[in-house]
């Protein structure tokens, strides 16, 4: 992640997979489901957070400062096949 976008915006993982987001940012963000299933929470420049993934589906994220839960600005998609 970047100020302010994903990337890749959207990725394609398998089941069990995990994705590891780092903020190269100068800002805060978060990578949030939009359903809930997962959150990293707001972090800091240079800190990375990690989230596995163990069901398939068809998953949007947001950043909660510069994104919304309906694909607004900040957005991504993670697809675990
Ligand atoms: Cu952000």
């Amino acid at each position: 992640m970047k100020d302010f976008e994903f990337g890749p915006q959207e990725i394609k993982v398998k089941v069990g997979d995990t994705i590891t987001w780092q903020n190269d940012g100068a800002k805060p963000h978060s990578a949030t489901a939009s359903d809930g299933s997962f959150d990293t929470a707001i972090f800091q420049p240079g800190e990375k957070k990690s989230v596995t993934f163990s069901k398939a589906g068809t998953f949007k994220y947001y950043c909660q400062l510069h994104g919304t839960p309906q694909g607004n600005g900040m957005v991504g998609t993670v697809i675990v096949e």
